[in-house]
């Protein structure tokens, strides 16, 4: 029986083995969005996630779905200690006092369940209406609700496929390359995915759906996940957000109390950083 309060808790007692930076000067958001981490994956890029939870805080975190990968944790446990870091790290600011809705996506759809419910100041949701500081209202969900409009989907069964797994772990052993090299973070898969013309017109149908149901509820826009691919677009008078993914592109949707959105793109965060060293060279 899976008791997803017992998993809060026995995390949040746990001490994270990557120890949280305390950082004073957190940038502030709004609200952020970040959805398909795909925990329990080799996939999931849990340094740059942690590294961004480190960096930035908000009044309110939404998990946009696919944050735990159960499908592929069913098939083999992989759960290394960082997954736990992460979660912790959500666990930990809820109870700091950000409000954190978590909407399951497909592939943590056993959390669907739980719907209504909240564990460890994390409340569990289908969907979510989210009014932005300047009073536009947007609906929030993962996405993948809209497979069965999208007609081609041929790129979202490539999404759960072994090819796709297959190019995830080559584009890691790419950057472990890279990265010995000394060369920034490079995402092979987006590079492969915008040279398929099928699946540029699969995320085109699909971002024109999502926004059609926004559209059609009376809504402003929608935020979503699912496919992958960070985005803001406008579709008429409705705007469509995605806040991308932590396996590949590495991007969270941000709020700022203005209202104003944006869409984060961390690895280039990273390496835009200079170094304490470079600033004294620089000097
Ligand atoms: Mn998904």
């Amino acid at each position: 029986m899976f008791a997803p309060g017992e998993f809060a808790e026995r995390v949040a007692s746990l001490r994270p083995s990557e120890p949280e930076v305390r950082k004073s000067d957190r940038r502030r958001y709004r609200t952020i969005w970040i959805s398909d981490v795909h925990l329990g994956t080799r996939g999931c890029n849990a340094d740059l996630l942690i590294d961004f939870l480190d960096s930035v805080d908000s009044d309110t975190l939404y998990l946009v779905g696919d944050i735990i990968d159960g499908w592929r944790l069913k098939k083999s446990w992989y759960w290394p200690a960082k997954h736990n870091d992460i979660v912790w790290r959500l666990l930990k600011r809820a109870k700091r006092g950000t409000r954190v809705i978590y909407i399951p996506g497909n592939h943590d759809e056993v959390f669907r369940q739980f719907t209504g419910l909240s564990f460890g100041g994390v409340e569990i949701r289908s969907k979510a209406i989210h009014e932005t500081a300047d009073g536009r209202r947007l609906l929030v969900l993962h996405g993948d609700e809209f497979d069965a409009v999208v007609l081609y989907a041929r790129w979202l069964a490539f999404l759960g496929d072994a090819a796709y797994e297959m190019l995830m772990r080559l584009n890691m052993l790419v950057n472990k390359v890279r990265a010995r090299l000394g060369k920034p973070y490079w995402s092979l898969s987006k590079h492969a995915k915008h040279k398929v013309k099928n699946a540029v017109e699969f995320i085109s149908r699909f971002e024109e759906a999502v926004a059609k149901a926004a559209g059609d509820r009376g809504l402003d826009g929608v935020v979503c996940g699912h496919i992958h691919t960070a985005e803001e677009r406008m579709f008429g008078d409705v705007v469509y957000y995605n806040d991308g993914d932590w396996v590949e592109g590495c991007t969270a949707l941000v709020e700022h109390f203005n209202g104003e959105m944006e869409i984060l793109h961390w690895a280039d965060e990273v390496n835009g950083r200079v170094l304490p060293m470079q600033q004294a060279n620089a000097a």
